[in-house]
């Protein structure tokens, strides 16, 4: 009898373990499904502008999953790898496929790709200066204090460089007269060179450092014209901005122009960076953006999504419908001015953009 059980668990176990290898795969991409659709649930209850507890650690479920897959986190050690990641990793790196990159290995930015910020008034003003009695003219907003100069975009080391210098003297011309500006940065677009609807839109980059610098990548449709329009760009995406100020943290944005002419702000769930990764490296910045949503991404790790369904009802219109220029930059905040406040000159470096469409 003894003998006989113990045969008959061996059998029991042998099977068992048979069909758990089998089973184990399937099982992982239930598991995934299951999580994905838990946030689907979640997202589509209440309001989307609210860090509610349920959204944060349903993302952060994900996230813990989902970083294991991270190939571009180079500041991470020792990652293990999971079933559930190589299958994550296996997804992402099938779907994707590169359409336009500029991977900045040139001697000067390539005027076949970019423009410079404020050539023709594109896409915005150059930025802020001046007048005769020493008080800033607004004309950018925010009360910022740079003025782009094409002087300070180059091409260096297979990288983009952004410069930003504090000026004595130094004067531009608007509208016929020479005027004096506070610091210099640089910045560049892509509209009427390159846009895109929908898609992975990624960069690498270094950030600068200090209280008020403000670089950002971001996005505009293409059709709207600032020197033409009498109201704001009717949707804006901001892949990122990152205050000098805090450097620990990653903000993205999504803006739905309302019916009174003032955007809703799908702000919220930034990314609070790991104790081994530093902005001031290079780390990888990105959306996702596709009919149903836009996902926001540091380092591979998805940190924030905002679904199409949630920002029409709110903002009252989708205008991620139609095609969107790129746009890069680094402002100064207003709040830039004491000595010690930003290390001059300082710069942005940015390795790579790359966009690609799903398959
Ligand atoms: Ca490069």
């Amino acid at each position: 009898m003894k003998k006989l059980s113990v045969l008959v668990l061996i059998g029991i176990l042998s099977l068992n373990s048979v069909g758990l290898a089998a089973k184990k795969k399937s099982k992982v991409k239930r598991v995934v499904e299951k999580i994905e659709n838990k946030i689907k649930g979640k997202k589509s209850e209440g309001n989307i502008d609210t860090n509610t507890n349920d959204s944060v650690t349903t993302e952060n479920e994900v996230k813990d999953k989902t970083e294991e897959t991270n190939t571009n986190n180079e500041n991470s050690k020792g990652k293990k790898k999971t079933v559930l990641g190589k299958i994550f990793k296996k997804d992402d790196k099938d779907s994707w496929q590169l359409v336009w990159s500029d991977e900045f290995n040139g001697d000067s930015l390539d005027l076949s790709k970019w423009s410079y910020w404020g050539d023709d008034g594109l896409p915005w003003n150059a930025g802020n200066y001046l007048d005769e009695n020493g008080n800033l003219v607004d004309q950018s907003g925010f009360k910022v204090k740079h003025y782009y100069l094409k002087e300070n975009v180059k091409e260096k080391d297979g990288n983009l460089i952004l410069e930003v210098k504090k000026e004595n003297g130094k004067t531009v011309d608007i509208n016929g007269q020479q005027r004096r500006i506070l610091y210099s940065s640089g910045a560049v677009h892509t509209k009427g060179k390159f846009s895109v609807q929908e898609g992975k839109i990624e960069m690498r980059a270094a950030m600068p450092k200090g209280v008020g610098t403000w670089p950002a990548f971001w996005l505009w449709p293409e059709s709207y014209d600032s020197r033409n329009s009498s109201r704001p760009a009717l949707g804006e995406i901001d892949i990122f901005e990152i205050y000098g100020s805090d450097l620990t943290k990653v903000t993205g944005t999504a803006h739905v122009l309302k019916a009174d002419n003032t955007y809703k702000m799908f702000t919220g769930n930034n990314e609070k960076i790991r104790k081994n990764e530093d902005l001031t490296k290079f780390n990888t910045y990105a959306i996702e953006w596709d009919s149903d949503e836009i996902k926001w991404l540091f380092n591979g790790r998805v940190f924030k999504r905002r679904t199409m369904k949630q920002m029409e009802k709110e903002g009252g219109q989708n205008p991620f419908k139609e095609p969107y220029f790129i746009m890069i930059n680094v402002a100064l905040e207003n709040k830039t001015g004491s000595d010690g406040d930003v290390d001059f000159p300082t710069e942005m470096k940015v390795d790579y953009v790359r966009v690609y469409k799903k398959k």
